[in-house]
């Protein structure tokens, strides 16, 4: 079976389904599609498969024509229907993993993926979870469910896991440019998957185990969170010390060796880093291991807007105003700059937190048109002089390229800055995070 499958990858006649179309799956299916392959996009959304089968892009990494050029040469099709999965000759699962409200692993959609994939499992398919997950997830979950159909792995069907590496909005790394790891259950997994992958990406490195693909991912999200929240510790001890963590950070930043620089901010959010420490140490302590330096560095993160809230107080106080009543105003709420992503954001959480104190707040973000908070829904307000010189403080709490920042600490009254913004400009009325 396998001679077959590699023929059909080597030849381009596999068909590849890709189940997840959201900011993983949709650019992986253009990726295909544009290598040549017929690929069938799978999601529960029948918006999404209308979308993708009109050539119309909703995924702002996705550009619209280089779908609708694939859609129009018959490549790509789109549906909601779980039981074409048989159709598939690799199958690629990039669906969400987030957490449950008591920060657990929720592999629902996961497992229901691979139910569905099982109910059709046929010899010859190659099945790739993409999914970012705890080490053991396609060993201990995905593959028990794949075996029901009393196909064997290696043999019948191949499993393996590839970490997806895709960084919304970075105009420099993409699919192709970016070294795709992959680890399959068995070894000719391994290799099925591997020359699937190198179809796409210009560089496929092939590790010897799907934990070890696993664990390749989440640690790397892992070194993220525990430098934020290193930076963020230090941010509020140079606080105290009345030295400037911006300024620190740039002479650091001078060490041409051995050092990494990474900014202090209002918390972090997004669809990996702050959930990816949530995976490792709930597996870990399922092995008697409490992964305490990762786990503190989550606190510290998610500590940080209740930081950023008492720092805000304190500069109103020094204008004489309290926050009950006063007018804040937040510019940006995505979750990090120049983007439409709004999960997790820190932003989210400074603005329940500011209703929660009876401020009058607003924002502006040129992404987001509305957030949606426990108690009531925000609509992004225009960025005017007339906004801007009513508010009494102005956050800056996502820092959007397009913000002109010296004409809105020019304009503001009281400025706060968590992101280091406004290092360059001199003013009593600006208020900086870290300083
Ligand atoms: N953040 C800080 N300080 C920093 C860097 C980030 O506060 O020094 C905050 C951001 O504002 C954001 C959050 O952390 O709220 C996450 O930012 P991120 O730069 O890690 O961006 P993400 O979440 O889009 O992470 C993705 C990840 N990509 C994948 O998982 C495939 C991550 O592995 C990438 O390294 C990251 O993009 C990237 O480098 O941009």
């Amino acid at each position: 079976m396998k001679k077959s499958l590699e023929s059909e990858i080597n030849n381009k006649s596999a068909i590849i389904a890709i189940v997840g179309l959201g900011y993983v799956g949709l650019p992986l299916t253009v990726a295909f599609a544009e290598a040549g392959y017929k690929v069938l996009g799978i999601d529960v959304q029948q918006a999404r498969a209308d979308l993708v089968n009109s050539g119309k892009s909703y995924i702002a990494d996705v550009n619209g024509e280089r779908l609708a050029k694939v859609v129009a040469n018959g490549l790509i099709e789109a549906t909601t229907d779980q039981s074409r999965l048989k159709e598939a000759d690799a199958i690629c699962i990039c669906v969400p993993t987030p957490l449950t409200k008591t920060k657990d692993p929720d592999l629902s959609y996961v497992t229901y993926e691979a139910e569905q994939i099982q109910e059709t499992l046929r010899p010859g398919q190659l099945i790739v979870l993409e999914s970012t997950t705890y080490p053991g997830t396609t060993k201990e979950v995905i593959l028990p469910i794949l075996l029901q159909s009393g196909l064997k792995e290696g043999s019948d069907f191949y499993l393996a896991y590839s970490p997806e590496r895709v960084d919304p909005n970075n105009q420099k790394y993409n699919i192709k440019n970016t070294p795709k790891v992959v680890g399959g259950i068995s070894s000719t997994s391994t290799k099925l998957a591997t020359l699937l992958y190198s179809q796409i990406a210009d560089n496929v490195v092939d590790v010897s185990s799907p934990e070890t693909a696993e664990m390749t991912k989440v640690f790397e999200n892992v070194f993220r969170s525990v430098n934020i929240a290193l930076v963020n510790e230090l941010a509020q001890l140079c606080e105290k010390m009345g030295i400037s963590v911006w300024e620190v950070i740039k002479a650091a930043s001078t060490k041409p060796y051995g050092y990494t620089p990474f900014y202090p901010g209002p918390g972090i959010g997004g669809h990996c880093i702050p959930l990816d420490p949530y995976y490792l140490a709930n597996k870990a302590r399922e092995l008697d291991f409490h992964t305490r330096f990762i786990e503190l560095a989550s606190d510290i993160n998610e500590h940080m807007p209740y930081h950023v809230i008492e720092r805000i107080m304190d500069a109103l106080n020094s204008a004489g105003k309290s926050l009950k009543g006063a007018k804040v105003l937040v510019l940006g709420v995505a979750y990090k700059k120049d983007i439409e992503d709004i999960r997790e954001s820190p932003a989210l959480k400074l603005l329940e937190l500011l209703c929660a104190k009876e401020t009058d707040v607003s924002f502006n973000d040129p992404y987001i048109n509305e957030v949606k908070l426990t108690h009531v829904a925000l609509t992004s307000t225009e960025l005017s002089s007339k906004i801007l010189s009513a508010a009494d403080c102005v956050v800056i709490a996502t820092d959007h390229s397009c913000y002109d920042i010296k004409d809105i600490a020019a304009q503001a009254k009281l400025v706060f800055d968590t992101r280091g913004v406004t290092t360059e400009i001199r003013s009593e009325n600006i208020h900086r995070l870290g300083e």
